[in-house]
């Protein structure tokens, strides 16, 4: 059973006579995932598009019967559609995702609005998981919801794929939500992008921000306790009902006897570069005036998000664009742009692929772009030129395009003059080549694909168990996250390590240098080892640089950014030499004296249990006493300044212990003498 989450179903509401009705959707995703979600049988989980006030001035909306696929809406209010979808989605994600980080809004309202909205989201597809369903996640609008899900069903299999960029960890970490939405993602049991490059950063993030343990090669972060698997999954088109559309268009007239058609199609957005483009077109006709009446520019453009401002402002900009430059070179019977504003239905698109000798394909950021595979697959002839941006996700796979950096005017518009005077056998063998990769990897292949690899991604997570460090840390992540930094304290004797006869026997075990090493990585959590061994012997055994280390219980304390030694600890030594010797002296079977420079530790671990009593309490040769507990492992002496006060220190030794064998150890001493006392 599989159940998709996405933002919106895969329908489009219009209200007739007051009454709303639904449009099925037409993109490739829809038809790829349709077929599967029948066979599979399934559940599609998403928001129908129309606000819930909407949905109640109509008497309510009908979703369409359950014909083996069951669409469950999930409802969202005016103002959370304005703040979850308009707001945190598009106006926070959408632009900084895309690098447009000063177009980012940065609002804690819409952030708050985007968490319940996805928390909604989780509940309404948690039944479906609790009956063992794979769930798969679309794209950025429900970046948390495998977090919520998870809460609700620890047990999920749980997938998630994101179809826009996800970016460098240095522009991603701007977000003061960054490491929620992290962990969000993470909750998954597979993550899927759509070119290697995303995954990357995403790993980079995952190991910088959260400090999670990330193996590249494999592809899989351990978070809390849990393998994610982390991998590339370019999404593709419907190469065959392309096709099928494409036929029955006539094919092109020879160019020599027709007009050159250069085409653009496009969501009316920011990230996909229409300015840019149609500056590019212009910088075109202004060097080839051999052009004018000769070539054609079209661009269609669809309608998007137009309750977000932004996108108003953008439609104004490209009209006066459009304006401007038909106004600056139109003949009489010729202007060099078309332009369309409208929603074209598939049957009228894809012709218009198949008929374009050029299609300029340049958005300034775009997780993969599908309109250049679009494009690629209806040209039937194999003889158009596909002029893509590289900072397209499809750049990756369609090498053999003419590939442009879109900010680059001149290079557009001298890759426009490549495309239109190239030799017909060049863009032949350029353009089979793109369509052959492109049938070879279609929308259903992507699918089938991702689900294998989700069911495997989740088999994997539950056969990979958390370690109790993992365990602890999957506690105390939710409460690290709410503090900008943490100081984290360990000693290492019973702590990092298991409690041993002898103290050179404590071996860091490489998983807890693996934990170490990754609090080293988090940014906002101190790593400090504390330790009654001397700073030099504690580094030794822990073996991770960049800690902080505390040792000979705070007498000495190496780290970055520091080197102390506690000062005037000599004037002690020679009384710290004698306490040595005296209780070397004692000469208990089984105890012996650890010199550690500041401090010494007398341990007591060895002796038989008859003898135990003795070496815990016992006396000095000048008659003071020693005092201990009963069963007593070892217990350590410093010196340090007593003053003259003469005040009695005494109290628990823990060095060397570990709960519930505390030692109470201390020297009592008159006045003015050297103090051996507790920690
Ligand atoms: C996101 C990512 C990623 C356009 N005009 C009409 C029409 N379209 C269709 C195209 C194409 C789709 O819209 C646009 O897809 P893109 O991939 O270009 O861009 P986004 O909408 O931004 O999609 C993107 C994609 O998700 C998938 O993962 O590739 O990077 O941003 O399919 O054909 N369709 C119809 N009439 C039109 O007038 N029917």
């Amino acid at each position: 059973m599989l159940a998709v989450v996405s933002n919106r179903l895969p329908f489009s509401a219009e209200r007739h006579h007051g009454e709303l009705s639904l449009t099925r959707s037409p993109g490739g995703l829809v038809a790829a995932l349709d077929p599967v979600l029948r066979r599979l049988g399934g559940v599609w989980v998403g928001w129908p598009g129309v606000p819930e006030e909407d949905v109640e001035a109509a008497g309510g909306l009908t979703m369409p019967p359950d014909d083996g696929v069951c669409y469950r809406p999930v409802p969202l209010s005016a103002r959370e559609v304005s703040q979850y979808y308009g707001g945190f989605s598009n106006r926070t994600l959408w632009p900084l995702f895309h690098y447009f980080v000063g177009r980012t809004t940065f609002d804690s309202a819409t952030w708050r609005a985007y968490e319940r909205v996805n928390e909604r989201f989780a509940v309404a597809v948690a039944e479906e998981a609790r009956r063992g369903a794979l769930v798969w996640v679309h794209d950025y609008h429900l970046l948390l919801v495998p977090y919520f899900l998870r809460r609700l069903v620890p047990q999920a299999r749980l997938a998630f794929f994101l179809h826009i960029p996800f970016p460098a960890a240095d522009v991603f970490r701007v977000l003061p939500w960054s490491r929620s939405l992290l962990r969000g993602m993470l909750a998954s049991d597979l993550v899927g992008f759509q070119v290697p490059a995303y995954a990357q950063h995403f790993l980079t993030c995952a190991e910088r921000l959260l400090g999670c343990e990330v193996d590249r090669a494999a592809g899989i972060v351990r978070s809390e306790g849990r393998e994610v698997s982390v991998q590339v999954h370019p999404i593709s088109v419907d190469t065959k009902a392309i096709e099928e559309r494409a036929r029955p268009a006539a094919p092109p007239l020879p160019q020599q006897e027709r007009g050159l058609e250069v085409l653009g199609v496009d969501r009316l957005d920011y990230t996909k570069g229409l300015q840019e483009r149609l500056l590019a077109v212009e910088r075109f006709f202004e060097r080839y005036p051999a052009y004018h009446g000769r070539v054609q520019f079209t661009q269609l453009l669809v309608p998007s998000r137009e309750r977000v401002a932004e996108y108003s402002q953008l439609k104004r900009e490209i009209d006066e664009t459009v304006g401007r430059i038909n106004g600056r070179f139109s003949e009489a019977g010729w202007a060099p742009i078309r332009y369309f504003v409208r929603s074209l239905p598939p049957e009228e698109l894809v012709p218009l692929y198949r008929q374009a000798d050029v299609a300029l394909v340049t958005p300034l950021r775009d997780g993969m772009n599908l309109v250049a595979k679009e494009y690629v697959t209806a040209q039937l002839e194999n003889d158009g030129v596909l002029i893509l941006s590289e900072m397209a996700g499809a750049a990756e796979e369609l090498q053999e395009a003419l590939i442009v950096n879109p900010f680059d005017v001149d290079m557009v518009a001298e890759a426009v003059h490549r495309a239109l005077s190239m030799p017909e056998d060049e863009r032949r063998a350029r353009m089979s080549a793109l369509r052959d990769r492109v049938r070879a990897h279609d929308v259903h292949a992507w699918v089938n694909r991702f689900l294998e690899a989700a069911a495997a991604a989740a088999r994997q997570a539950r056969a990979s168990t958390a370690s109790p460090t993992d365990a602890v840390l999957r506690r105390l992540a939710p409460w690290l996250a709410q503090r900008p930094t943490v100081a984290l304290f360990v000693d290492y004797d019973g702590t990092l390590t298991p409690l041993v006869a002898r103290p050179q026997e404590a071996r860091l075990a490489e998983a807890t240098r693996q934990v170490l090493e990754q609090a080293l990585r988090t940014p906002n959590v101190d790593v400090v080892v504390v330790s009654g061994r001397s700073v030099a012997d504690v580094r030794d055994m822990v073996g991770v640089s960049g800690l902080t280390y505390v040792g000979n219980h705070g007498f000495e304390i190496e780290g970055p950014g520091i080197s102390y030694r506690y000062p005037g600890t000599e004037r002690f030594l020679a009384a710290l030499a004698s306490a040595a010797t005296e209780l070397e002296a004692l000469a208990i079977e089984g105890a012996w004296v650890e010199h550690k420079g500041v401090t010494l530790t007398y341990h007591l671990r060895a002796v038989p249990r008859a003898l135990r009593e003795r070496a815990g309490t016992t006396r000095s040769r000048d008659g003071r006493r020693w005092t201990g507990t009963r069963g007593t492992p070892s217990c350590t002496w410093w010196c340090a300044g007593t003053g003259s006060s003469g005040r009695r220190a005494c109290g628990p030794c823990t060095s060397g212990t570990t709960p519930p064998m505390r030692t109470r150890f201390a020297r009592c001493q008159g006045s003015g003498g050297p103090s051996v006392s507790r920690r």
